[in-house]
């Protein structure tokens, strides 16, 4: 959040040193006040003068100091929160992108292009980028620190925010909502690239043939996985909203897997199968103890190969 590299976040940034400096002057002279009247041998003031003396505290301290804050806070703030409202703007128009959360992975869709991925958001540096935000289950809340606020994603609603990258960089976004068991366990690496990178990032995943599998794991997979919306590298169901599971379209190319529990190593895709529910306990994907490790072998290898 102190680190900002965008003009939603450094407004942010600005507003959390604004409120820490201010206040330390408060505090700072509160305490002054009080050491200074401790250490006064106490004065006789008269009882007319006492009264006043009393009244010119509330006033000061009581009304004026606090109306002083929370006019220099809203000065500050409002046209910043400002800043995040998808306003119209003249010159390069916003890209849209949706992200819905899910107990714990993030779908992440780029409407204008038809690209579906998971777990992890290209941008474009410099360019306005208004994220679509909503939840297939329960209230969770969208937050990469680095690019600005966070917003609730609620089902059955969609929140837009409205942010800019101004270099690239990898940036992590985490899950701000406690939306339960794996809470901590879903972030969103975003990777903000120059837009010639970010369109050819597009175009990779608009243009990929995916090799086919061999045919038992194509019939493993027809099986085992795509029942839970799973089955875009087949040429599947991509488009439609509601999976239960992470669009696989892409995987091997994914620097994480399971929203950022493993590193998506040679043999990691291997690993989650097995073990997912070891790192990843009670995360809405079955485990796969009736499936052999043969046949586990066969589905890593052709998944490792999804890589546009
Ligand atoms: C053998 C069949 C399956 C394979 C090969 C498979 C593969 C995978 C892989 C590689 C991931 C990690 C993706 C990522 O993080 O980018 C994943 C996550 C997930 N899968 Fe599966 N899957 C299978 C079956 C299923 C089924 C049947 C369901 C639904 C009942 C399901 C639901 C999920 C969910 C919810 C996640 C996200 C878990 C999380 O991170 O919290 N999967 N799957
Ligand atoms: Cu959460």
């Amino acid at each position: 959040m102190l680190d900002p590299y965008g003009p939603a976040a450094r407004a942010v940034a600005w507003t959390w040193w604004a409120m820490f400096g201010f206040s330390a002057v408060v505090l700072v002279g509160v305490v002054a006040l009080w050491l200074i009247g401790m250490r006064r041998p106490p004065a006789a003031v008269p009882e007319e003068k006492v009264a006043r003396y009393n009244r010119r505290w509330i006033v000061w301290g009581g009304i004026v100091l606090p109306c002083v804050s929370i006019v220099l806070l809203l000065s500050f703030g409002i046209p910043q929160g400002k800043r995040m409202l998808p306003l119209p703007v003249e010159g390069v128009q916003p890209l849209k992108v949706e992200v819905i959360g899910h107990q714990w992975w993030w779908e992440v869709r780029y409407p204008e292009s038809g690209v579906v991925t998971a777990n992890q958001m290209n941008l474009p540096a410099g360019r306005p980028l208004d994220i679509h935000v909503s939840s297939a289950d329960v209230i969770h809340s969208f937050w990469i620190p680095r690019l600005g606020g966070k917003i609730d994603m609620i089902p059955g609603r969609t929140n837009v925010i409205r942010l800019e990258a101004d270099r690239p960089a990898t940036h992590r976004g985490q899950c701000s909502e406690f939306c339960g068991m794996q809470h901590t366990h879903m972030i969103l690496y975003s990777e903000v690239q120059t837009a010639e990178d970010f369109a050819t990032w597009i175009q990779a995943r608009q243009q990929w043939q995916a090799p086919a599998p061999k045919p038992e794991a194509r019939g493993l997979f027809e099986r085992e996985c795509a029942a839970c919306g799973l089955e875009s590298p087949l040429g599947g169901i991509t488009g439609e909203t509601l999976l239960i599971g992470p669009d696989l379209g892409d995987v091997g190319s994914r620097s994480h897997l399971g929203a950022g529990v493993l590193k998506n190593e040679p043999g990691a895709i291997r690993r989650w199968l097995s073990k997912h529910q070891t790192l990843k306990p009670e995360n809405r994907m079955p485990p796969l103890d009736h499936l052999g490790d043969t046949e586990l072998d066969v589905l890593a290898d052709w998944l490792e190969t999804l890589t546009p």
